[in-house]
């Protein structure tokens, strides 16, 4: 079943500043007039209620939004790199690969997480003259567009699934009561991926989502049979039928496959037993069902459950079957998939705000890291190749107290600072105060 994917996604790198300098008539060497580079595409995973499934990410893994353009002269900045949109099916569940935590839960049309923001784009030197240093001739670079990696699962959305054993009828059932046509068989897994039906109300305007899902058997939470990997898909559901072959197939009672089943099933997730629940009592249509009837329908009254004899052959008692799960329905509190939500809502995911706290570690005898968002960022920025742009790294350090707090760790002139992916050698000379 493709329903869990991990993708790689990588936003677009922030354009470069431009160190664009003015050509003036007469003047040697003018001002600066660098635009800045253009913010970098940011990449999002968006609900699409006409994707259906995950397959479009079979193959293709790893996604790129472009990157922003460069600032160019008289002060032209570049232009934003384009967004990249990636759909998926409603019900899509994204978490961040490398933690797992959930970044979003995608249960409505439309509503779009953002996984990878894209890097700002570097500031051009019109940014860097002052009053005594009127012609920087450096900018900064783009910012590095985010990178991660993303885990896409899909639940599905449906408001009733309907559980039981291999062959027990489940496909047949959904096909009598919806448009649904999965592949019904003689043997048991036949279903091996879930499907959905819509299920209308007689005499009323409503309707409902009814999940077909693969057959359970004894183990199948230890992985037998199909295992119970689908059962995540019956989380999302508000009802549970339980459809048993009421023939009794190989000996089995369909007693005994009603409580296997629910055991299964509580064994997956205790909490699943408590929704509303009922029992489709299939095969009535046989002779070796309607003789088990009496003795079942007692048995599952005692067990509090109503069951409901049909034949999703012969097309019998589907009615009232419809009827009693509309009335669990509404019994049924809103689930998950109810949470109030912006139809075209953005789901952001929470990214630390920019600050200036840094830590300092001491790597080795002659080795310092620095960490903190402000400054490592600054320091991805800053084109090493350039002493101007080297500079106004040294001055931001100062700024923000980096250069103080490394001091007084007691570092020494020719040990190196790493910053983001930057390294200084420390010395004298270039850590001049200003
Ligand atoms: N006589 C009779 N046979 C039925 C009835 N419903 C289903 N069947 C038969 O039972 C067999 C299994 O039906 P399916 O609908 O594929 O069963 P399933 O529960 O979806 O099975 P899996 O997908 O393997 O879990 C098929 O041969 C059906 O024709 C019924 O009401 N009466
Ligand atoms: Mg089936």
């Amino acid at each position: 079943m493709f329903d869990r994917v991990t993708i790689q996604v990588k936003a677009g790198d922030g354009g470069d500043g431009s160190a664009s300098l003015r050509h003036e008539k007469y003047v040697a060497k003018g001002g600066p007039d660098g635009g800045d580079g253009g913010r970098g595409g940011s990449v999002y995973v968006r609900a699409d209620p006409s994707v259906n499934t995950l397959l479009q990410y079979r193959y293709k893994r790893s996604f790129k939004a472009e990157r922003g353009g460069p600032g160019r002269r008289k002060k032209q900045h570049g232009r934003a790199g384009d967004d990249l949109v990636l759909s998926v099916p409603v019900g899509t569940v994204v978490h961040d690969g490398a933690s797992g935590e959930v970044i979003a839960d995608l249960t409505t049309a439309g509503e779009r997480a953002l996984v990878a923001r894209g890097g700002r784009g570097g500031l051009g030197n019109t940014h860097f003259a002052t009053s005594t240093y009127q012609t920087p001739r450096f900018a900064e670079l783009g910012e590095p567009g985010e990178e991660r990696s993303v885990r896409l699962e899909l639940k599905l959305i449906a408001d009733v699934a309907l559980v039981g054993y291999p062959n027990a009828g489940k496909s047949t059932l959904i096909s009598a009561i919806s448009a649904a046509r999965p592949k019904i068989g003689a043997y048991p897994f036949t279903t091996l991926e879930p499907v959905l039906g819509v299920v209308a109300v007689p005499d009323s305007d409503e309707s409902f989502v009814v999940a077909d899902v693969p057959g359970l058997i004894e183990g199948a939470h230890a992985g037998t049979g199909l295992g119970h990997d689908f059962l995540r898909h019956v989380e999302r559901t508000r009802a549970l039928v339980y459809v048993v072959d009421g023939s009794g197939q190989e000996g089995r009672s369909p007693l005994h496959d009603l409580d296997v089943v629910r055991r299964e099933i509580g064994l997956h997730d205790p909490e699943l037993l408590s929704r509303p629940s009922l029992v489709a009592f299939n095969k009535m249509d046989l002779p070796e069902a309607r003789e088990n009837w009496e003795e079942f329908s007692r048995a599952v009254r005692e067990r509090g459950l109503e069951a409901v004899p049909v034949s999703a052959a012969a097309h019998t008692g589907l009615a009232e079957l419809v009827r009693v799960m509309s009335s669990a329905l509404a019994q049924a509190p809103a689930i998950r998939r109810f949470v109030e939500a912006e139809p075209e809502g953005e789901v952001l995911h929470p990214r630390p705000v920019d600050s200036e706290r840094f830590d300092i570690r001491r790597k080795g005898v002659r080795t310092w890291q620095v960490e903190g968002p402000t400054i490592e960022r600054i320091a991805v920025m800053t084109d090493t190749g350039n002493v101007e742009a080297v500079r106004r790294l040294e001055r931001e350090m100062n700024r923000t107290g980096v250069t103080r707090a490394l001091e007084e760790a007691g570092i020494e002139p020719g040990h190196v600072v790493r910053i983001g992916g930057v390294e200084l050698e420390w010395g004298d000379s270039t850590q001049g105060r200003s």
